[in-house]
């Protein structure tokens, strides 16, 4: 069948969805006929338009909760323009499937989860005009009656599915990391996942729920391979591993590290990796930074023991200075994530946050408010103190009570005014002390919070710049 697959028009995406581009791949290689419309950069109008053009049997759309809309407003005109059917997957569609099939008429089909195998049964049965009772995975109404089919098996071996396709994509488009080696700027970034999933179960995250508490790795050499064709093909010379814990399996790692080495790529690109900090270990930081690693990205989120509790974060304070202690000596950038929000959180506590950031010295931090995703144990725990239910879904999220479109948990210790305060201003303080504050990335924030419709984090922000500049004028 003719496919075209599509991702919401964002303004908040950095790379390529990965997701729609191994289905695409792992279609045409079972002989149906995908694209992709890369619609970043292009409007509403422009993306219809396309549709309009390359005239498909049928439309699938990957999306988030935060992009949600976008998706549903092009699903719909898709519907009424061309009458073909449209088939959703992603986290949101994986994550309220019920809610999204009840509530928006245009949408046929929702494949939840894993998404290779369920499209690839769909179309077969689609085409065939077979029974859908049978496909593991996937949710549609019948008789004006939503099922849900049996949850699909993971995909047991990942090295048997071909590499994403990437030459739908204009990467010249997708933005560069705040740590983006100078030397590459002129040249196209992309991304990779060597493994799926994740065996942690964060109370603010999805992505365990989503690839079914589990990690599945791809063998190194297929990781290389990917990346010599890449690199060969589009002139990448920046690579992000995107996996939830790229050092998860410390002796695979290396073994990528080693193979980089031995193909002689480490000398022609660099990269950039995620990892928990209880993964870390002198001998690892060796072997990443040999093989080019540059920067790497540990998810912190609170400088308390009390605050990773509530967070189930897997990872203790003493490893996290550990951690630090030993990326720094091993060269590498490091990029820290921090949360403001959850029951722990006060405005001492804030402090204490701020004492741990200058200890850990990380060169870049984002300080993000607590969000409410669906299926989370925040999620849940915001509903049973009866600050939302599932409706806030249906609704845009749009105000001083949201951010990027999904709910923000907050407590009357800290309420949402104080939340937004001090995500702006240990965002602002940290990372002005470390020169990354460019006119031209705080323009980039600041335009895209206007889009986003975020006045309150504009106003916080600038409240905060303005204290700072009072705070150094007084030597405070
Ligand atoms: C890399 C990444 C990013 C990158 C790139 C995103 C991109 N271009 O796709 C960046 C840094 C830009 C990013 C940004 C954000 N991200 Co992000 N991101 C990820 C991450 C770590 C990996 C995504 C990935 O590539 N996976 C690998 C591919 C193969 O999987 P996949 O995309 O899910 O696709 C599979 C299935 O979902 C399904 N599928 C997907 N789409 C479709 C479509 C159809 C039609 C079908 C049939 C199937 C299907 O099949 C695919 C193959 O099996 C995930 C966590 C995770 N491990 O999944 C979070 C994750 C997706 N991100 C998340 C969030 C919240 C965000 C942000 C909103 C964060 C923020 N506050 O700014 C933004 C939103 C950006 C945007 N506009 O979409 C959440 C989503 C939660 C939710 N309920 O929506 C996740 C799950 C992380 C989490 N901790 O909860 N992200
Ligand atoms: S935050 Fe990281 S460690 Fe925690 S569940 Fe999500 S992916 Fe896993």
């Amino acid at each position: 069948m003719k496919i075209l697959f599509l991702s919401p028009p964002s303004k908040n995406l950095d790379f390529p969805p990965l997701g729609i581009a191994y289905i695409t791949s792992f279609l045409n290689k079972n002989k149906h006929q995908a694209t992709i419309f890369d619609g970043h950069n292009h409007s509403h109008e422009e993306i219809i338009s396309a549709v309009k053009k390359i005239k498909p049997e049928i439309v699938g759309m990957t999306m988030n909760t935060s992009t949600r809309f976008e998706g549903l407003n092009l699903a719909k005109e898709i519907k009424h323009t061309m009458k073909i059917p449209i088939i959703l997957g992603g986290p949101h569609p994986t994550l309220m499937p019920q809610q999204l099939l009840e509530n928006y008429s245009y949408i046929d089909y929702i494949i939840r989860n894993e998404g290779e195998y369920v499209c690839l049964n769909l179309l077969n049965a689609l085409e065939k005009k077979e029974e859908l009772n049978k496909i593991k995975g996937l949710s549609y109404k019948k008789n004006e009656k939503i099922v849900h089919n049996e949850r699909a098996e993971s995909i047991k071996d990942l090295d048997m599915l071909p590499f994403p396709e990437y030459k739908f994509f204009n990467l010249k488009n997708y933005s560069k990391h705040p740590l983006h080696p100078k030397e590459f700027l002129k040249y196209p970034a992309a991304s990779i996942i060597t493994s799926r999933g994740c065996p942690f179960n964060c109370t603010f995250c999805s992505s365990s729920d989503l690839w079914g508490h589990k990690i599945r790795f791809r063998k190194p050499k297929k990781i290389v391979d990917e990346i010599e064709e890449i690199y060969s093909k589009y002139n990448v010379k920046f690579f992000f591993f995107y996996d939830d814990n790229f050092t998860f399996d410390k002796k695979r790692a290396i073994e990528i590290c080693k193979l980089i080495i031995k193909r002689g790529l480490h000398k022609k690109i660099k990269w950039l990796c995620k990892s928990e900090v209880n993964a870390i270990t002198e001998e690892l930081l060796m072997w990443l930074k040999k093989a080019g690693c540059c920067v790497i990205e540990y998810g912190v989120e609170d400088g308390s023991s009390e605050g990773l509790k509530f967070f189930k974060k897997p990872h203790t304070m003493e490893q996290l200075f550990k951690a630090f202690e030993l990326t720094h000596k091993a060269g590498l950038e490091i990029v820290a994530y921090f949360i403001i929000g959850g029951d722990h959180e006060s405005l001492e506590n804030i402090q204490i946050k701020k004492m741990v950031i200058e200890k850990l010295n990380p060169t870049l931090i984002t300080a993000s408010l607590l969000l409410a995703y669906p299926a989370t144990d925040i999620y849940e725990l915001g509903k049973k103190r009866g600050m939302w239910d599932e409706n806030i879904f249906l609704q845009h999220c749009v105000g001083r009570k949201y951010h990027f479109g999904v709910p923000i948990f907050y407590t009357k210790k800290m309420n949402l005014e104080k939340m937004f305060e001090a995500s702006a201003d240990i965002d602002y303080w940290w990372n002005k002390k470390k020169g990354n504050l460019k006119l031209k990335n705080i323009l980039v924030i600041v335009v895209n919070l206007i889009k986003n419709r975020d006045f309150s984090k504009i106003y916080s922000m600038g409240k905060s710049v303005m204290i700072n500049k009072i705070k150094n004028q007084n030597g405070v």
